[in-house]
């Protein structure tokens, strides 16, 4: 499997989690965003959308980072990203789409440039505009999280593949995560583990180009 995808970007950052915590093995195809690479032509033929990552197996390409999680997930059941309760499934389904869904797009690098070009936003007047994102959204999760260690009990799943990277973000804008105690938790326990630890965007090769 070839994974099209960018260091720092978060939906990139959970298809790698994913991946590892699978235990499969990928090629890592760099698209520099900043750059504008996903917008070429030859990026644009894997995802029209211009947006990573893209997975290509073999002649298949696939798209939007929860639906190659649950893709991996139906090809490679073991080991479980969600658990085996229907009501269970649904509940860290919503966990996870409320990160991808609800907080992500809204501070992805075109909106963030087109609140620059169009609303002529400072630097520091998008920071808080990501800040307070992903300030509503933390929150809102930590009303929804159990004791853990993670969202659905002993095992980190897709729930963890959606939030690290978007705890890697917070920090990255200048948010302390230390406020949102099981935020933090989730955190602290998946830094312990090599699939997660291997993930994070200073250890791809393009984190350094
Ligand atoms: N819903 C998509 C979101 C993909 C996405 O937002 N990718 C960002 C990086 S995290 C991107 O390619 N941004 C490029 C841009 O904004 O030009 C997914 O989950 O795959």
């Amino acid at each position: 499997m070839e994974l099209h995808g960018y260091f720092r970007s978060s939906a990139s950052y959970r298809v790698r989690i994913g991946l590892n915590l699978k235990g499969l093995q990928y090629d890592y195809r760099p698209v520099n965003l900043l750059k504008g690479e996903q917008r070429g032509e030859d990026y644009r033929k894997l995802n029209p959308q211009g947006l990573v990552p893209a997975l290509v197996d073999g002649d298949r390409v696939l798209t939007q980072s929860l639906a190659i999680l649950e893709w991996l997930e139906e090809t490679h059941p073991a080991p479980a990203l969600l658990p085996e309760d229907a009501v269970e499934r649904a509940r860290i389904r919503a966990l996870a789409y409320s990160v991808a869904s609800d907080i992500q797009p809204i501070q992805n690098l075109r909106v963030l440039r087109y609140l620059q070009s169009e609303y002529h936003l400072s630097n520091e007047q998008k920071q808080g505009w990501i800040q307070h994102w992903i300030h509503e959204g933390f929150c809102a999760l930590e009303q929804q999280l159990d004791p853990g260690p993670f969202a659905a009990g002993e095992e980190p799943g897709l729930f963890e593949c959606c939030l690290i990277p978007q705890i890697y973000s917070a920090e990255r804008f200048g948010l302390d995560i230390s406020g949102y105690p099981a935020i933090h938790r989730i955190s602290q326990a998946c830094a312990e583990i090599p699939a997660f630890a291997e993930a994070r965007p200073e250890k791809q090769p393009d984190s350094t180009l």
